[in-house]
């Protein structure tokens, strides 16, 4: 996630070097989606309207409509991945950023992610990657879910990033989550449970670090 923030940061620096308050007013009134005041995204999120232009202005590149679908989703977050094959992880990453599940992801909704993930707390953080993993939205990860999600990632990261990785590595992988995460032993893991492995095993917390590196 660094990474697309980054490059949407840096490529709006660069075409546009110079712009006062009255072009970013414009800007805003200009779109066909237009978004929330400042004042109210700078009350919802951890960032200040400073940064809110500047995340804004990135977006309207991208994005010029103000809203993002699928495919261009898609399209953004494979050129971060060009050794592997990251549309199935862009589809689940859509539709944890789509929380409305409207087809579509806002200004709005966009920077009320990356405000918990890039300055939430470590709680937020998690309810947020369990939101991620919890594909079906029942409020459970079970073992189809995750073994779903490590795959998409495995598929993403492509043979030239892990070489040695063998087919049954995802599968072992989330094997030795569920053992740890699901407590009670019933087959699926619940917030309070993924929270609770989390906070309490430093191996899956480093092993969430790798995940929210590549969100
Ligand atoms: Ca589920
Ligand atoms: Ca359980």
């Amino acid at each position: 996630m660094g990474a697309v923030v980054g490059t949407l940061t840096m490529q709006t620096k660069q075409r546009r070097p110079s712009r006062d308050k009255a072009d970013d007013d414009l800007e805003m009134t200009m779109v066909c989606h237009r978004p929330e005041g400042l004042d109210q995204l700078e009350a919802l999120t951890n960032f200040n309207k400073r940064e809110l232009q500047v995340l804004y202005r990135g977006f309207k590149n991208e994005c010029p409509s103000g809203v993002v679908n699928e495919e261009t989703f898609k399209q953004i977050y494979s050129q971060f991945f060009p050794h592997g094959d990251a549309s199935t992880y862009a589809h689940y990453l859509f539709n944890a950023f789509d929380t409305a599940q409207s087809g579509s992801i806002k200004f709005e909704d966009f920077v009320t992610a990356l405000s918990t993930l890039l300055r939430g707390s470590i709680t937020e953080k998690l309810q947020w990657t369990f939101n991620l993993y919890d594909i079906n939205r029942d409020g459970y990860i079970n073992k189809e879910e995750m073994t779903d999600i490590v795959r998409a990632i495995y598929d993403m990261m492509g043979k030239y990033t892990y070489p040695v990785l063998k087919n049954d590595a995802p599968k072992q992988h989330v094997d030795a989550f569920f053992q740890k995460m699901d407590k009670n032993r019933d087959g699926v893991v619940t917030l309070d449970e993924f929270i609770l492995s989390c906070q309490e095993d430093e191996n899956i917390m480093r092993s969430l670090q790798l995940f929210e590196n590549v969100i």
